[in-house]
């Protein structure tokens, strides 16, 4: 098995090669591919130095599986020349995800909807991951009508600048390089991505389309306001569900517990709820502070946390790469 990770000195692409390395994903030779800047630096896999090269020689080495985390310009120009030299593309940019011929995969929730015939398979946005995982068990179960999700989004979501940003207004230096139109540190900044006609930002309508596609479900409404603030660990998402039938909160925490990628964290005697500063570097979808809606009828309040670089973006992408392999998909 011949894995490219294109984008592999970036802050995902390096977290890509961390938990192939973690999961012991069954590959034979690592192909790390970047921009032209970083081809010959060396990368360590596993003890061993593997050498960058660039997307012409990553192509034609004809790796197997293409992760990709290098941006939408970059996807759309090379993704179908991976997919032509017979390469299955796993990308983490937004270019394909709308894309009605292309999957939007989360594991958890519709790895079944995969062919041998996807070569170009989208990983969606971090923020939506991770709430699409909660939402698809209660979705059958109890029917979900509407989403109500507000966002509390880590700085890790926007890149190496943001976190240099942030750290540098932490040391008091607040002339340094802005990934954000303001400060970011000691502030929230209730901006993510560029604002779309309706008032809604691009981070926001992802959040509302691709919630849809992923549940196979065009009647779900959803609503979002995403909020980026000073944090390192992981996105956290207060989320409300109207659903069709009523529940029972105790047999809606129990579901979580038994969902595989969820751990449960709601035990509110003892001060315990999922937090960002827990949730990083680890795989699951961490869940909590799940109680009825008093104000509504049928509605459901939770908290849900991921580390947006691993379940959000890395880890998925990866999990999508294990499923194709288990059921012989490449
Ligand atoms: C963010 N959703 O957190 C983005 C990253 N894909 O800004």
């Amino acid at each position: 098995m011949k894995i490219a990770v294109v984008g592999a000195t970036g802050l995902v692409g390096t977290v890509m090669l961390k938990v192939l390395e973690e999961r012991n994903f069954p590959l034979t030779e690592l192909i790390p591919v970047a921009s032209e800047k970083s081809v010959g630096k060396e990368i360590t896999f596993k003890g061993k130095q593997f050498k960058v090269v660039n997307m012409e020689t990553a192509i034609a080495m004809k790796p197997d599986i293409a992760l990709f985390s290098a941006g939408g310009g970059t996807s759309l120009k090379y993704a179908p020349l991976f997919a032509e030299a017979g390469t299955t593309v796993i990308d983490n940019s937004s270019a394909w995800r709308m894309d009605p011929s292309k999957k939007l995969i989360v594991p958890e929730v519709n790895a079944y909807e995969l062919s041998i015939d996807d070569k170009i398979i989208a990983n969606p946005n971090c923020s939506t991951i991770q709430m699409v995982v909660a939402l698809k068990p209660l979705h059958d179960k109890y029917r979900i009508k509407r989403v109500v999700v507000s966002t509390y989004q880590s700085v890790t979501g926007t890149g190496v600048k943001a976190v240099e940003q942030m750290m540098n207004e932490r040391k008091g230096i607040l002339d340094g390089p802005m990934a954000y139109p303001y400060q970011i540190d000691l502030n929230v900044i209730p901006q993510i991505d560029v604002f779309e006609a309706n008032g809604y930002t691009k981070e926001e309508m992802k959040m509302i389309k691709e919630t849809r596609k992923i549940m196979g479900d065009e009647s779900i409404r959803v609503t979002a306001t995403t909020v980026r603030i000073p944090v390192m660990g992981g996105h956290s998402e207060s989320v409300n569900i109207e659903f069709e039938n009523d529940f029972d909160v105790a047999d809606v925490k129990s579901l979580m517990e038994k969902t595989q990628g969820i751990i449960l964290v709601d035990d509110i005697d003892n001060l315990k709820y999922p937090m960002p500063k827990d949730a990083h570097e680890k795989d699951e979808v961490f869940v909590g502070r799940i109680r009825r809606d008093e104000s509504m009828p049928n509605t459901l309040n939770m908290w849900i946390v991921a580390d947006n670089l691993r379940k959000g973006a890395a880890t998925n992408a990866v999990q999508i790469a294990e499923f194709l392999l288990q059921k012989e998909l490449i």
